[in-house]
């Protein structure tokens, strides 16, 4: 953005769309925000593997988590950890994939095994998965996919997926771009922007990646600097923006980080790079969206660092029993349900984004609406 470079130099309401009777905190609203206990103390369970009970009144439920990377992982294995308990009729066994794919292959082969009731399985990327799910299908096991999807050939090696429209976020993040560009009056400056990617492969990445990639090819004056993998991890999204930084220094307008986490690292490099992170272009500041409003990063946004947060909601516990209640009394789930989200801004310049004619509520961050948030 030449103007810029001087300066800088200095809850799918899981209700509709599940054939049987479910809940999701959340339902008939696009904002999220407004009710529910908090469950942020959750983040302190144990997320080690645990081991069957006896007990074989108790549903025994496999669940294979892709590791601990992020706020976001470890909100969604206490959700899980905290509903599927023995209290709720359940005998949970987790199994944490430590980020490898082969050790949740490992953990769905061991809940054959095992002859589980229901494998969960949160897969870490989109491919790879037929023969362990081929294997679990002909063991009779249904197999639920949570947060990111499976690409297989055979749909029927899932009963049904539960997650997040990943491209509707990144288009509703660009959308936000776009209109605050548009408002502050730097519609037609050129900005350039860096992607720090999530996991490659993992549905995460690929839609909010690919929502951002459209954005740019239909916005002339938008630039794509540089695209960097962080693993939507907090330490890689640090290394990857001090280097993107070393490399593009005042160049860089938006950082566009695919999760909070790594906006947290980002964020530590803008700082300690000597930038600041914000909404003033024009004065060299440089602007940080992100994903999954957690905790932290609505605090970030709340106080103007994170410029638009885009929810991400990890809270699949209770959806995922009702999904298995459903199926015990012999119900059909459907096979594809979208969970709702909101998104956050402390900017006022205006309150919704316009998607496909769809609109969308921007929440203005309030220290009332921190204290609605459940992780
Ligand atoms: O955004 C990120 C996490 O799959 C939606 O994975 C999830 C993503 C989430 O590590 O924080």
């Amino acid at each position: 953005m030449s103007k810029f470079l001087n300066a800088k130099t200095l809850n799918i309401c899981l209700c509709l769309l599940l054939a049987v009777g479910l809940t999701a905190a959340g339902c008939g609203t696009d904002d999220r925000v407004g009710g529910g206990s908090n469950a942020s103390s959750d983040a302190s369970a144990d997320y080690e593997s645990s081991d069957a009970s006896d007990d074989s009144s108790l549903i025994t439920v496999g669940f294979s988590q892709i590791g601990a990377e992020s706020d976001w992982r470890i909100a969604e294995s206490a959700s899980i950890q905290n509903t599927l308990t023995v209290e709720n009729g359940y005998n949970l066994i987790f199994e944490n994939g430590q980020q490898k794919q082969e050790n949740q292959l490992k953990a769905i082969r061991e809940f054959v095994d095992q002859k589980v009731d229901y494998i969960i399985l949160d897969p870490i990327v989109e491919s790879g998965w037929d023969s362990a799910l081929e294997e679990a299908r002909d063991a009779g096991i249904p197999v639920i996919i949570v947060d990111r999807e499976v690409e297989v050939e055979d749909e029927s090696l899932y009963v049904s997926w539960v997650g997040s429209d990943f491209y509707l976020e990144g288009v509703r993040c660009t959308k936000w771009l776009e209109a605050f560009l548009e408002k502050e009056g730097y519609g037609d400056e050129e900005i350039n922007i860096v992607d720090i990617q999530g996991t490659l492969g993992s549905s995460a990445q690929i839609g909010r990646t690919k929502a951002l990639e459209d954005a740019i090819d239909t916005h002339g004056n938008w630039n794509l600097l540089a695209q960097e993998e962080a693993d939507f991890v907090q330490a890689r999204g640090k290394e990857v923006t001090q280097e993107l930084i070393e490399k593009y220094g005042d160049k860089i307008d938006v950082l566009y980080c695919e999760n909070d986490s790594e906006a947290y690292g980002a964020l530590e490099a803008i700082g300690e790079a000597g930038y600041q992170a914000g909404y003033n272009l024009a004065a060299g500041e440089i602007m940080v969206l992100s994903f999954d409003a957690a905790e932290r990063g609505l605090t970030d946004t709340k106080n103007g660092v994170i410029a638009v947060d885009t929810e991400c909601n990890p809270l699949y516990g209770e959806t995922l029993s009702s999904m298995i209640k459903t199926l015990e009394k012999g119900g059909t789930l459907l096979k594809t349900n979208y969970v709702r989200e909101a998104q956050f801004s402390a900017y006022t310049g205006f309150s919704t984004v316009i998607v496909d004619n769809v609109t969308y509520p921007v929440t203005f961050l309030t220290d009332a609406v921190m204290e609605t948030r459940e992780y």
